[in-house]
């Protein structure tokens, strides 16, 4: 009889889904516990980051042309670490690295996996002591196991990932993970340093009261945005429109507020990034996994579901909508109007 005060682990629930997972050997589950330990690094170093010389800029620029912070670079070299440890991965494509990371040693020449990853996520918030995350997705790779990952294992439509998550290092520190059975959260216990289960088969509302979306590029939004963004502030003769506009320009923390309470968030294309700002590959798809997977929609606000967009670039931007159903569905209704002909 397990004691009461003993919630259940991240390991205890892998193992437990392990079973119901269709060709994994225990190589899933231990992957994920070591995306949790390494984890549980990061969030130790960002909890002192106001106390030792870690915050701020690492002088140098990455390949989205964005300041590296310090933090940024010891999050990548801290999952990469961790991650290669296991032997089950051939490589790694990361937003800090230009080109995708090979491992070429015998052990993770037979890895099955590839993951995509944004080790720190949102890192211009870290100064000024804002939610920031880590964002994961995992494939099987399709090059032969016994030779180096190519680029292609990477390059794979989002419906294909075996699994995807976050880490929010905020109030508290949670993960949120799928591997395609419901999106599962935990939550950091820092007196037993174990993550333990807060919801199994998260539900997302079909609709929200909340939406994101930085306002501040409103003049450059396509019509349909704009239009949506009436449709949310106009004030109802019978009853003041519900809607509250929430952004704290932190993707996992304004996804994970819209998950747990309904809502949207959404970051569309512009005159000037017809692509939009975020990545396909570590943000918009293992977001959208984790999304679907609890009842929500990511489309490109194109009518194109973003799990079957066929990337070409491992860092590729694509516009983002993500959230309830039926809000997704009102902005893409108010975008059709506009499509190209
Ligand atoms: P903007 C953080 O840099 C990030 O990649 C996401 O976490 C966030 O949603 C977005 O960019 C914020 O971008 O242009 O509104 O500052």
């Amino acid at each position: 009889m397990r004691p009461s005060y003993h919630p259940l682990t991240l390991n205890e629930v892998i193992i437990q889904q392990q079973s119901a997972f269709p060709y994994a050997k225990g190589e899933l589950s231990q992957l994920l516990s070591h995306i949790a330990v390494a984890a549980k690094v990061v969030n130790k170093k960002i909890n002192k980051a106001g106390l030792v010389d870690i915050t701020g800029g690492a002088d140098n620029v990455n390949i989205q042309g964005e300041a590296q912070q310090k933090l940024d670079i010891f999050a990548n070299n801290t999952f990469i670490a961790s991650i290669k440890a296991t032997g089950i991965l051939g490589g790694i494509a990361s937003e800090e690295d230009d080109e995708i990371v090979i491992f070429d040693d015998d052990l993770s020449l037979n890895g099955k996996y590839v993951l995509c990853m944004d080790p720190l996520d949102g890192s211009s918030n870290i100064d000024v002591n804002v939610s920031v995350g880590t964002i994961f997705s995992i494939y099987r790779r399709i090059s032969p196991p016994g030779t180096k990952v190519v680029i292609d294992d990477f390059l794979q439509e989002g419906t294909k990932q075996v699994a995807a998550g976050y880490i929010i290092y905020g109030s508290s520190t949670m993960m949120v993970y799928t591997t395609g059975l419901g999106t599962t959260s935990f939550t950091l216990d820092p007196s037993i340093g174990e993550f333990c289960l807060t919801e199994k088969f998260m539900e997302t509302p079909e609709d929200g009261k909340i939406y994101s979306i930085n306002e501040g590029n409103y003049a450059k939004f396509p019509r349909g945005i704009k239009d949506y963004l009436k449709y949310c502030q106009k004030v109802d003769e019978k009853t003041n429109r519900p809607y509250s506009s929430r952004y704290i320009g932190s993707l996992v923390a304004d996804f994970h507020r819209n998950l747990m309470k309904g809502g949207i968030f959404l970051y569309p294309k512009t005159e000037s990034n017809p692509k939009g700002k975020l990545r396909l590959l570590y943000e918009c798809n293992p977001i959208a996994f984790l999304a679907e997977q609890a009842g929500g929609t990511a489309t490109d606000g194109d009518g194109n579901r973003i799990m079957e967009i066929k990337p070409t670039d491992i860092h590729q931007r694509v516009p983002f909508i993500v959230g309830s159903k039926n809000m997704v569905r009102k902005v893409e209704e108010f975008m059709s109007k506009y499509y190209e002909k």
